[in-house]
């Protein structure tokens, strides 16, 4: 199994989570820059990153491939079985890439710093507001780890270099983020890059 990757991506992190989490051997292939490999150019007509391919099978968009790594390895489950409480979890993993991923996507890409301002402060509220969800369970929605952490932990680590600060205002988010951090698959998960993201 091969991972094209970018080693600062948030949509790649979650995907480079699920495989540790799982504890999956995969070659991972970084993809820096302008310059895109041959390979993924022809593989995925949208030459993003990530791009899994599995034997004859490519997929891309992150949430596609983590999905289908949870159905294909299913030890530890990352979803819940009961069809009503996945598809509340689906519908969270909605509501964060529509909300908190395409806002870091356009706090990422601001041509102008009031762009990145207007970003960066609806990030902060949106992520301070949903405090209370984080105080209700161990884990977002959860006791078990899921998908859903899976995709919202990589927007955490991200926080410093956004310039966002919600340890200070929410004690359950920052709970949260400790408990999160501390697990051997999120640490084996970061890339060096991402490692320098957190001081
Ligand atoms: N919805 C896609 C978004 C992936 C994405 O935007 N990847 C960026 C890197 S963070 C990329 O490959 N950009 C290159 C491009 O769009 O040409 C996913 O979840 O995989």
């Amino acid at each position: 199994m091969t991972l094209f990757s970018s080693p600062t991506c948030f949509h790649s992190h979650r995907t480079r989570l699920v495989l540790a989490e799982k504890n999956i051997s995969v070659e991972i292939v970084k993809v820096e820059g302008p310059e895109l490999p041959e390979d993924l150019l022809d593989l995925n007509p949208y030459h993003t990153v990530p791009t899994l391919v599995d034997r004859d099978l490519v997929l891309y968009d992150s949430r596609v491939i983590i999905e289908y790594l949870d159905e294909r390895f299913p030890h530890p489950p990352l979803m819940p079985v009961d069809p009503v409480t996945r598809a509340q979890f689906r519908l969270a993993l909605y509501r964060i890439e529509k909300d908190w991923y395409s806002l870091a996507d356009q706090l990422e890409a601001a041509s102008d710093s009031k762009q990145a301002a207007r970003s960066r402060k609806m990030l902060e509220e949106s992520i301070v507001a949903s405090s209370e969800v984080f105080r209700a369970r161990r884990f977002f929605l959860s006791d078990e780890f899921s998908l859903v952490d899976c995709t919202i932990a990589p927007i955490l680590w991200r926080l410093p270099s956004y310039g966002i600060d919600v340890e200070s205002r929410a004690q359950p988010i920052k709970n949260y983020m400790n408990d999160v951090f501390s697990r051997r698959s999120f640490q084996d998960s970061l890339t060096e890059l991402e490692q320098e993201m957190r001081p």
